[in-house]
Protein backbone atom coordinates (compact mmCIF):
# COMPACT_ATOMS: atom_id res chain seq x y z
CA UNK A 1 0.00 0.00 0.00
CA UNK A 2 1.10 3.23 -1.03
CA UNK A 3 1.98 6.01 1.93
CA UNK A 4 -1.14 7.93 2.51
CA UNK A 5 -0.66 12.14 2.34
CA UNK A 6 -1.90 15.22 4.66
CA UNK A 7 -1.87 18.49 5.27
CA UNK A 8 -4.01 21.64 5.57
CA UNK A 9 -4.71 23.84 2.25
CA UNK A 10 -5.62 27.85 3.02
CA UNK A 11 -7.70 29.12 1.03
CA UNK A 12 -6.49 32.98 1.37
CA UNK A 13 -7.73 36.29 -1.03
CA UNK A 14 -10.05 39.61 -0.93
CA UNK A 15 -13.32 39.45 0.16
CA UNK A 16 -15.87 37.65 -1.99
CA UNK A 17 -13.19 36.00 -4.09
CA UNK A 18 -15.12 32.86 -4.10
CA UNK A 19 -13.13 30.91 -0.99
CA UNK A 20 -16.01 29.77 0.61
CA UNK A 21 -17.74 28.38 -3.78
CA UNK A 22 -14.18 26.79 -3.75
CA UNK A 23 -14.17 24.95 -0.37
CA UNK A 24 -17.93 23.74 -0.88
CA UNK A 25 -16.86 22.72 -4.38
CA UNK A 26 -13.88 20.77 -3.04
CA UNK A 27 -15.98 19.09 -0.58
CA UNK A 28 -18.72 18.31 -2.28
CA UNK A 29 -21.30 19.52 0.23
CA UNK A 30 -22.05 23.33 1.74
CA UNK A 31 -20.17 23.48 4.77
CA UNK A 32 -19.18 27.54 4.63
CA UNK A 33 -22.00 30.09 4.02
CA UNK A 34 -21.57 32.28 0.37
CA UNK A 35 -22.93 35.49 0.09
CA UNK A 36 -22.67 37.85 -2.96
CA UNK A 37 -21.56 40.91 -0.49
CA UNK A 38 -18.15 40.95 1.15
CA UNK A 39 -16.70 39.66 4.45
CA UNK A 40 -19.32 36.66 4.80
CA UNK A 41 -16.79 34.67 6.25
CA UNK A 42 -15.92 35.24 9.67
CA UNK A 43 -13.12 32.92 11.33
CA UNK A 44 -11.63 29.65 9.35
CA UNK A 45 -13.70 27.05 8.47
CA UNK A 46 -12.62 23.62 7.48
CA UNK A 47 -13.57 21.04 5.14
CA UNK A 48 -12.38 17.60 4.70
CA UNK A 49 -11.82 16.01 1.20
CA UNK A 50 -10.35 12.73 -0.53
CA UNK A 51 -8.10 12.77 -3.49
CA UNK A 52 -6.24 9.49 -4.29
CA UNK A 53 -4.48 8.56 -1.03
CA UNK A 54 -4.39 12.22 0.60
CA UNK A 55 -6.81 13.85 2.45
CA UNK A 56 -6.74 17.34 2.12
CA UNK A 57 -7.76 19.60 5.19
CA UNK A 58 -9.02 22.90 3.17
CA UNK A 59 -8.79 26.12 5.21
CA UNK A 60 -11.22 28.95 4.63
CA UNK A 61 -10.78 32.20 5.52
CA UNK A 62 -12.20 35.39 5.72
CA UNK A 63 -11.42 37.64 3.15
CA UNK A 64 -8.21 39.50 3.57
CA UNK A 65 -8.44 43.94 3.22
CA UNK A 66 -7.26 46.89 5.44
CA UNK A 67 -9.09 46.19 8.51
CA UNK A 68 -10.75 49.30 10.26
CA UNK A 69 -13.15 47.63 13.34
CA UNK A 70 -11.51 45.14 15.55
CA UNK A 71 -13.84 42.57 14.13
CA UNK A 72 -11.86 42.94 10.93
CA UNK A 73 -8.76 42.86 12.32
CA UNK A 74 -9.77 39.83 14.35
CA UNK A 75 -10.94 38.53 11.00
CA UNK A 76 -7.70 38.92 9.39
CA UNK A 77 -5.47 38.04 11.51
CA UNK A 78 -7.73 34.58 11.60
CA UNK A 79 -6.92 34.58 7.78
CA UNK A 80 -2.96 34.54 8.39
CA UNK A 81 -3.08 32.37 11.31
CA UNK A 82 -4.31 29.96 8.31
CA UNK A 83 -1.73 30.89 6.01
CA UNK A 84 0.71 30.36 8.88
CA UNK A 85 -0.45 26.56 9.72
CA UNK A 86 -0.51 25.46 5.77
CA UNK A 87 1.31 22.81 4.11
CA UNK A 88 -0.03 24.49 1.11
CA UNK A 89 -1.54 27.95 0.23
CA UNK A 90 -4.29 29.01 -2.75
CA UNK A 91 -4.08 32.27 -3.46
CA UNK A 92 -7.57 33.13 -5.08
CA UNK A 93 -7.80 36.15 -7.16
CA UNK A 94 -11.45 37.48 -8.92
CA UNK A 95 -10.76 37.14 -13.03
CA UNK A 96 -12.89 40.32 -13.85
CA UNK A 97 -11.32 42.35 -10.77
CA UNK A 98 -7.68 41.51 -11.99
CA UNK A 99 -4.54 42.99 -9.71
CA UNK A 100 -6.29 45.24 -7.29
CA UNK A 101 -4.51 47.48 -4.35
CA UNK A 102 -5.83 44.73 -2.29
CA UNK A 103 -4.43 41.65 -4.42
CA UNK A 104 -1.15 43.79 -4.43
CA UNK A 105 -1.17 44.33 -0.71
CA UNK A 106 -2.03 40.77 -0.22
CA UNK A 107 1.40 39.82 -2.24
CA UNK A 108 3.14 42.14 -0.09
CA UNK A 109 1.75 40.49 3.00
CA UNK A 110 2.19 36.53 1.82
CA UNK A 111 6.17 36.32 2.12
CA UNK A 112 6.03 36.55 5.77
CA UNK A 113 3.24 34.17 7.13
CA UNK A 114 4.07 31.28 4.44
CA UNK A 115 6.26 28.68 6.02
CA UNK A 116 9.11 28.04 4.31
CA UNK A 117 9.19 25.99 1.28
CA UNK A 118 5.53 25.56 1.26
CA UNK A 119 3.79 25.91 -1.87
CA UNK A 120 1.64 28.72 -3.20
CA UNK A 121 -0.67 28.04 -5.96
CA UNK A 122 -2.60 30.85 -7.55
CA UNK A 123 -6.16 30.32 -9.10
CA UNK A 124 -7.83 32.81 -10.79
CA UNK A 125 -11.34 32.43 -9.96
CA UNK A 126 -14.63 33.63 -12.06
CA UNK A 127 -13.17 32.61 -15.35
CA UNK A 128 -17.17 32.46 -16.55
CA UNK A 129 -17.36 36.11 -16.47
CA UNK A 130 -14.00 37.25 -18.77
CA UNK A 131 -12.63 36.68 -21.97
CA UNK A 132 -9.86 34.08 -22.73
CA UNK A 133 -7.18 37.02 -23.53
CA UNK A 134 -7.79 38.69 -20.11
CA UNK A 135 -6.61 35.44 -18.52
CA UNK A 136 -3.72 35.28 -20.08
CA UNK A 137 -3.09 38.61 -19.44
CA UNK A 138 -3.64 38.49 -15.83
CA UNK A 139 -1.55 35.25 -14.67
CA UNK A 140 1.04 36.78 -16.87
CA UNK A 141 1.22 40.13 -14.83
CA UNK A 142 0.59 38.01 -11.41
CA UNK A 143 3.77 35.43 -12.25
CA UNK A 144 5.60 38.68 -12.53
CA UNK A 145 4.70 39.79 -9.61
CA UNK A 146 5.66 36.21 -7.34
CA UNK A 147 6.84 32.82 -8.54
CA UNK A 148 3.72 30.86 -7.90
CA UNK A 149 4.16 26.98 -8.43
CA UNK A 150 1.51 26.57 -10.15
CA UNK A 151 -1.80 28.69 -12.02
CA UNK A 152 -5.01 27.23 -12.17
CA UNK A 153 -7.99 28.73 -14.07
CA UNK A 154 -11.07 27.81 -12.32
CA UNK A 155 -14.98 28.94 -11.78
CA UNK A 156 -15.43 27.65 -8.35
CA UNK A 157 -19.22 27.50 -8.74
CA UNK A 158 -19.54 26.11 -12.33
CA UNK A 159 -16.54 23.73 -11.13
CA UNK A 160 -14.23 24.24 -13.99
CA UNK A 161 -10.72 23.70 -13.09
CA UNK A 162 -11.27 22.25 -9.50
CA UNK A 163 -10.49 18.53 -10.30
CA UNK A 164 -7.29 19.11 -11.72
CA UNK A 165 -6.26 22.13 -8.76
CA UNK A 166 -7.80 18.95 -6.08
CA UNK A 167 -4.98 16.64 -7.56
CA UNK A 168 -2.48 19.07 -7.50
CA UNK A 169 -2.76 20.00 -4.11
CA UNK A 170 -3.16 16.90 -3.08
CA UNK A 171 0.12 15.51 -4.69
CA UNK A 172 1.86 18.38 -2.42
CA UNK A 173 0.39 17.16 0.64
CA UNK A 174 3.48 15.74 3.43
CA UNK A 175 3.31 11.86 3.52
CA UNK A 176 1.28 11.09 6.77
CA UNK A 177 -1.62 9.50 8.59
CA UNK A 178 -5.07 11.25 7.86
CA UNK A 179 -6.19 13.50 10.53
CA UNK A 180 -9.91 12.80 10.19
CA UNK A 181 -12.15 9.68 9.94
CA UNK A 182 -13.23 8.89 6.44
CA UNK A 183 -16.41 10.42 6.00
CA UNK A 184 -15.66 13.16 7.82
CA UNK A 185 -16.28 16.53 6.22
CA UNK A 186 -16.50 19.29 8.79
CA UNK A 187 -15.29 19.68 11.82
CA UNK A 188 -17.08 23.24 12.46
CA UNK A 189 -19.72 22.20 16.14
CA UNK A 190 -23.82 21.88 14.84
CA UNK A 191 -24.42 25.15 16.91
CA UNK A 192 -21.95 27.42 15.23
CA UNK A 193 -22.91 25.51 11.83
CA UNK A 194 -26.14 26.48 11.94
CA UNK A 195 -26.10 30.03 13.61
CA UNK A 196 -23.76 30.56 10.06
CA UNK A 197 -26.76 29.32 7.83
CA UNK A 198 -28.91 31.81 9.79
CA UNK A 199 -26.30 34.44 9.50
CA UNK A 200 -26.31 33.79 5.83
CA UNK A 201 -30.48 33.91 5.22
CA UNK A 202 -30.15 37.61 7.09
CA UNK A 203 -27.24 38.96 5.58
CA UNK A 204 -28.99 37.84 1.90
CA UNK A 205 -32.05 39.74 3.15
CA UNK A 206 -30.58 43.10 4.54
CA UNK A 207 -28.73 45.85 2.78
CA UNK A 208 -25.81 47.85 3.25
CA UNK A 209 -24.20 47.91 6.81
CA UNK A 210 -26.44 45.52 8.78
CA UNK A 211 -25.04 42.28 7.69
CA UNK A 212 -21.71 43.85 9.33
CA UNK A 213 -23.40 44.90 12.80
CA UNK A 214 -25.18 41.77 13.73
CA UNK A 215 -23.95 37.75 14.58
CA UNK A 216 -26.13 35.05 15.35
CA UNK A 217 -25.78 32.65 18.57
CA UNK A 218 -27.05 29.13 19.03
CA UNK A 219 -27.88 29.62 22.56
CA UNK A 220 -30.01 26.60 23.22
CA UNK A 221 -30.40 22.85 21.36
CA UNK A 222 -32.48 20.51 22.70
CA UNK A 223 -33.20 16.64 21.07
CA UNK A 224 -37.15 16.32 21.68
CA UNK A 225 -38.54 12.91 21.60
CA UNK A 226 -40.41 12.65 18.43
CA UNK A 227 -36.63 13.08 16.79
CA UNK A 228 -36.79 16.75 16.05
CA UNK A 229 -34.40 19.05 17.59
CA UNK A 230 -35.84 22.44 18.99
CA UNK A 231 -33.37 24.98 18.41
CA UNK A 232 -33.03 28.76 19.87
CA UNK A 233 -31.08 31.49 18.04
CA UNK A 234 -30.54 35.33 19.35
CA UNK A 235 -29.23 37.61 16.50
CA UNK A 236 -27.15 40.57 18.29
CA UNK A 237 -27.65 43.49 16.56
CA UNK A 238 -25.93 46.66 17.73
CA UNK A 239 -29.00 49.48 18.10
CA UNK A 240 -32.85 49.60 18.14
CA UNK A 241 -32.98 50.60 14.88
CA UNK A 242 -31.21 47.72 13.40
CA UNK A 243 -33.63 44.76 15.76
CA UNK A 244 -37.06 47.15 13.37
CA UNK A 245 -34.92 46.34 9.82
CA UNK A 246 -34.04 42.49 11.62
CA UNK A 247 -37.81 42.22 12.58
CA UNK A 248 -39.58 43.75 9.22
CA UNK A 249 -42.92 45.00 8.78
CA UNK A 250 -44.60 42.83 11.42
CA UNK A 251 -41.99 40.89 11.44
CA UNK A 252 -42.10 39.69 8.11
CA UNK A 253 -38.35 39.79 7.39
CA UNK A 254 -37.29 37.06 10.61
CA UNK A 255 -39.99 35.28 9.47
CA UNK A 256 -38.65 34.92 6.29
CA UNK A 257 -35.29 34.41 7.54
CA UNK A 258 -36.05 31.51 10.30
CA UNK A 259 -38.26 29.56 7.45
CA UNK A 260 -35.01 29.58 5.27
CA UNK A 261 -32.87 28.78 7.75
CA UNK A 262 -34.86 26.21 9.06
CA UNK A 263 -35.63 23.98 5.99
CA UNK A 264 -31.60 24.47 5.60
CA UNK A 265 -30.37 23.54 9.47
CA UNK A 266 -33.19 20.47 8.84
CA UNK A 267 -31.64 19.55 5.88
CA UNK A 268 -28.08 19.66 7.63
CA UNK A 269 -28.96 17.49 10.44
CA UNK A 270 -31.42 14.99 8.35
CA UNK A 271 -34.67 15.42 10.84
CA UNK A 272 -37.18 18.23 11.66
CA UNK A 273 -36.10 20.90 13.22
CA UNK A 274 -37.85 23.76 15.06
CA UNK A 275 -36.21 27.30 14.45
CA UNK A 276 -36.69 29.92 17.51
CA UNK A 277 -35.00 33.14 16.52
CA UNK A 278 -34.68 36.69 19.28
CA UNK A 279 -33.41 39.78 18.57
CA UNK A 280 -31.60 41.30 20.90
CA UNK A 281 -30.23 45.01 21.34
CA UNK A 282 -27.12 44.52 22.40
CA UNK A 283 -25.22 48.34 21.84
CA UNK A 284 -21.34 46.82 22.61
CA UNK A 285 -21.49 43.55 21.20
CA UNK A 286 -18.88 43.93 18.66
CA UNK A 287 -16.10 45.11 21.67
CA UNK A 288 -17.06 41.61 23.71
CA UNK A 289 -14.85 39.03 23.90
CA UNK A 290 -17.65 36.50 24.31
CA UNK A 291 -19.12 37.20 21.18
CA UNK A 292 -15.75 36.31 19.22
CA UNK A 293 -15.54 33.23 21.41
CA UNK A 294 -18.95 32.43 20.04
CA UNK A 295 -17.60 32.91 16.27
CA UNK A 296 -14.25 31.61 16.47
CA UNK A 297 -12.18 34.02 16.74
CA UNK A 298 -9.60 35.94 19.09
CA UNK A 299 -10.62 38.70 20.57
CA UNK A 300 -6.50 40.05 21.66
CA UNK A 301 -6.20 39.61 17.76
CA UNK A 302 -8.66 43.12 17.44
CA UNK A 303 -6.56 45.20 19.31
N1 LIG B 1 -19.68 33.95 -11.69
C1 LIG B 1 -19.07 33.34 -10.67
N2 LIG B 1 -19.39 33.67 -9.41
C2 LIG B 1 -18.74 33.04 -8.39
C3 LIG B 1 -17.76 32.05 -8.64
N3 LIG B 1 -17.29 31.63 -7.44
C4 LIG B 1 -17.96 32.31 -6.50
N4 LIG B 1 -18.85 33.17 -7.06
C5 LIG B 1 -19.78 34.10 -6.38
O1 LIG B 1 -19.02 35.09 -5.72
C6 LIG B 1 -19.67 35.51 -4.52
C7 LIG B 1 -18.74 35.39 -3.34
O2 LIG B 1 -18.48 34.03 -3.09
P1 LIG B 1 -17.92 33.52 -1.69
O3 LIG B 1 -17.55 32.08 -1.86
O4 LIG B 1 -18.85 33.86 -0.59
O5 LIG B 1 -16.60 34.41 -1.57
P2 LIG B 1 -15.56 34.47 -0.37
O6 LIG B 1 -14.21 34.65 -0.97
O7 LIG B 1 -15.72 33.31 0.53
O8 LIG B 1 -15.99 35.81 0.35
P3 LIG B 1 -15.73 36.29 1.91
O9 LIG B 1 -16.15 35.19 2.80
O10 LIG B 1 -16.58 37.50 2.03
O11 LIG B 1 -14.28 36.61 1.99
C8 LIG B 1 -20.93 34.64 -4.41
O12 LIG B 1 -22.01 35.37 -4.94
C9 LIG B 1 -20.59 33.44 -5.28
O13 LIG B 1 -21.72 32.80 -5.80
C10 LIG B 1 -17.45 31.71 -10.00
O14 LIG B 1 -16.63 30.86 -10.30
N5 LIG B 1 -18.13 32.39 -10.96
MG1 LIG C 1 -16.22 33.23 2.49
Amino acid sequence: MSATRCGFVALIGEPNAGKSTLLNAMVGAKVSIVTHKVQTTRTRIRGVALEGGAQIVFVDTPGLFQPRRRLDRAMVASAWAGVEDADAVVLMVEAQRGVTEGVKAILEALESHVRPGKPVALAINKIDRVKRETLLALTADLNDRRAFERTFLISAQKGHGVADLKRWLAESLPEGPWLYPEDQIADLPLRMLAAEITREKLTLRLHQELPYQLTVETENWEERKDGSARIEQVVYVARDGHKGIVLGNKGATIKAVGAEARAEISKLIERPCHLFLTVRVRPNWLDEPERYREMGLDFSDGN
